[in-house]
């Protein structure tokens, strides 16, 4: 093949993933927040918190939504497949946040934050439900459960290559705990994810919200928003439960009062899924999910994003 038309290819790839051509393009023209991205069966599917339809001037809306894509370029409005309904313990007024997504023994398992005080679990046996309360009660309640710190909102869940699983949420103070293997019950006391400065600036942030782990190359990545506004930031360390070590900027604050990053991998790239105002109308209720291609250097740190503002 000749040098120009490899790099015509080059140029078209990057050009399919448009984000990267400029701008950030949302995934859809709905009003959408706090992508959790998830890959099953080679489709990447995102829920979201459903910022269409709340009030405008809350996040009060009750409805989880999910898009689906094979590319990243076409995407499908897959509707609100859940309301906060389906748990009925939860309070008349309670809301529906951030969202998480775990598969484990061919089930589907939902984690959802109802209310601000309390995390349930769903489940179901596709990717799109229909789910179906698991336990009946909380899985996390602020009132019941010691260390569930003063909002328990923001799940997020990772299980490594031994089967552990980990259970992350809170604002303010980022909480840890382990999850059994059944998904849906804990195996242990509700953690403070420690956070320690950083040994070359002495630098840490504050945390705010919207805990999240990956892991590359034996390194365990802990990513947060610092408050509101928030900054993305990381801090890296040596096994889920932390501690982990302070070591800079991902995401510069957003014109909007919110910041909630996901990462995952898909078509052999890794990818930054984060929330914006990128619509007309858009604002710190009425937020747009997008994403870009997340990069590191030669020696694993994180390379800010440049599409701060
Ligand atoms: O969407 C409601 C809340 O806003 C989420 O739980 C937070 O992460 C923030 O994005």
């Amino acid at each position: 093949m000749q040098l120009k038309s490899i790099h015509f290819m080059s140029l078209a790839m990057l050009l399919l993933y448009s984000n990267l051509s400029g701008a950030a393009e949302p995934i859809t023209k709905r009003f959408n927040a706090d992508p959790s991205p998830h890959v099953f069966d080679n489709t990447l599917f995102v829920y979201a918190t459903d910022d269409q339809s709340n009030s405008g001037t809350y996040w009060d809306s009750t409805e989880w939504r999910a898009y689906s894509s094979k590319d990243l370029k076409n995407w499908q409005d897959q509707g609100s497949f859940l309301n906060v309904k389906v748990f009925k313990w939860a309070d008349d007024n309670a809301k529906a946040w951030a969202p998480e997504m775990a598969k484990r023994n061919g089930k589907y398992y939902f984690y959802a934050p109802v209310g601000g005080d309390k995390i349930g679990v769903a489940v179901a046996d596709n990717p799109l439900g229909p789910f179906v309360d698991a336990i009946g009660k909380p899985l996390i309640d602020k009132a019941q459960d010691v260390n569930a710190g003063d909002e328990p909102i923001d799940p997020m869940v990772y299980v490594a290559e031994n089967g552990e699983t980990f259970l992350y949420f809170g604002t303010r103070v980022p909480k840890v705990v382990r999850l059994n293997a059944d998904m849906v019950s804990l195996a242990g006391p509700i953690l403070d994810v420690e956070i320690t400065r950083s040994p070359t600036n002495g630098e840490t942030k504050p945390y705010g919200e919207a805990p999240f782990i990956h892991k590359k190359d034996g390194t365990y990545y802990f990513t947060f928003s610092t408050g509101w506004p928030g900054q993305i930031v990381y801090a890296t360390g040596e096994h889920p439960l932390g501690p982990f070590t302070y070591q800079g900027v991902i995401l510069d604050y957003l014109e909007i009062s919110t910041n909630h990053q996901a990462i995952v991998e898909f078509n052999g790239q890794t990818w930054f899924f984060y929330h914006d105002k990128l619509l007309p109308g858009g604002d710190s209720h009425k937020r747009s999910i997008t994403y870009t291609q997340l990069n590191y250097n030669s020696q694993g740190q994180i390379i800010q994003l440049d599409t701060a503002k």
